[in-house]
């Protein structure tokens, strides 16, 4: 979650009881050095970094966490294949998201800790499968923990993740709306608003498919993409559009990155209760879940 979650919520996460995650995006390796030193004043507790393989400085950064002993490393956007001796060297836990059952495979093959099944209804960049059929192809496909994302908000969520075999959830939208998450408060404020159907995939063509709001910038790329227009135009189009959304506030035309939970979000609140809530509705609901269960007699 780049310029979304920072060292203030993955701290608040990891103070929580969770992992947070500092989300670093295609931010310079500078900034990230700095996000993690804050990360490690504001938390004794292990947190981790997200590595967006796309970004113009993945090399740096990946220099900048080896460097900083960062605990735990996760990776969007691609395949993280040709860092992973360096990392496994340095002792760091490598847990790659992935959209398919063969890249699943293969990282599992190549000694990654554990994987991300994210399914399409998450923000951001998105595969092609949706959470409910990814998640348990994934979990029967490896012999590694298997954590479930896409589309999980509540205790719900979660305790549906674990019954399809993941050994946990990783939860972003939710957050997005947590009170320590930095992001401009309108971006909060649209979240909020947001219904069942206000989340769009756009950025298909070009083979990098993005979950957003809908505002008027996704109806550009909407627009160009009807009208076929070629890969770079669209690609120009989103030049630094998540930082005008996310830090400058600007959600008409800046590239609003949330999943369909939108619709779920309520309100603002702390994330040491959003954690709570999580994990005491699923605690709830699978104490109670042997009422499904017929015995026969
Ligand atoms: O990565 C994310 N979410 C993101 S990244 C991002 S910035 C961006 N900008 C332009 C193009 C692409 C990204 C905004 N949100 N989530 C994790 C995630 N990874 N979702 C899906 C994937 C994924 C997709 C294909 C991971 C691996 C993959 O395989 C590629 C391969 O090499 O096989």
């Amino acid at each position: 979650m780049a310029w979304v979650s920072t060292a203030e919520l993955a701290a608040a996460v990891s103070e929580a009881g969770g992992l947070g995650i500092i989300g670093s995006g295609q931010a310079p390796p500078d900034w990230v050095r700095e996000q993690v030193r804050l990360a490690r004043k504001l938390t004794s507790k292990p947190f981790g970094v997200n590595v967006m393989l796309r970004s113009p400085f993945v090399d740096e950064v990946m220099q900048v966490l080896l460097e900083e002993r960062v605990p735990v490393i996760t990776t969007g956007a691609g395949n993280p294949g040709k860092y992973l001796p360096d990392l496994k060297k340095a002792g760091i836990r490598v847990i790659p998201v992935v959209a398919s059952v063969a890249l699943a495979r293969r990282l599992a093959r190549s000694g990654v800790d554990a994987l991300i099944a994210e399914g399409m209804e998450s923000g951001g960049h998105v595969g092609e499968l949706c959470t409910l059929p990814l998640v348990p192809q994934v979990v029967d496909a490896v012999d590694i923990p298997v954590i479930a994302a896409g589309g999980i908000y509540d205790g719900r969520g979660l305790a549906a993740a674990l019954m399809l075999g993941a050994q946990g959830v990783q939860m972003g939208t939710r957050f997005m709306c947590a009170a320590e998450c930095t992001i401009h408060p309108a971006v909060k404020e649209m979240v909020i608003k947001a219904r069942d159907r206000d989340t769009v995939v756009t950025g298909r063509p070009t083979g990098h498919p993005v979950r957003v709001l809908r505002n008027k910038l996704s109806r550009q790329f909407e627009e160009l993409e009807s009208r076929c227009a070629p890969p770079e135009e669209m690609e120009k189009l989103g030049v630094g559009k998540l930082r005008a959304a996310m830090v400058e506030g600007d959600v008409v035309y800046g590239s609003v990155m949330a999943g369909q939970v939108s619709a779920m979000v309520k309100e603002i609140q702390p994330a040491r209760e959003i954690v709570m809530d999580v994990v005491r509705g699923a605690a709830e609901l699978l104490s109670s879940a042997s009422r499904w269960v017929v015995t026969g007699k």
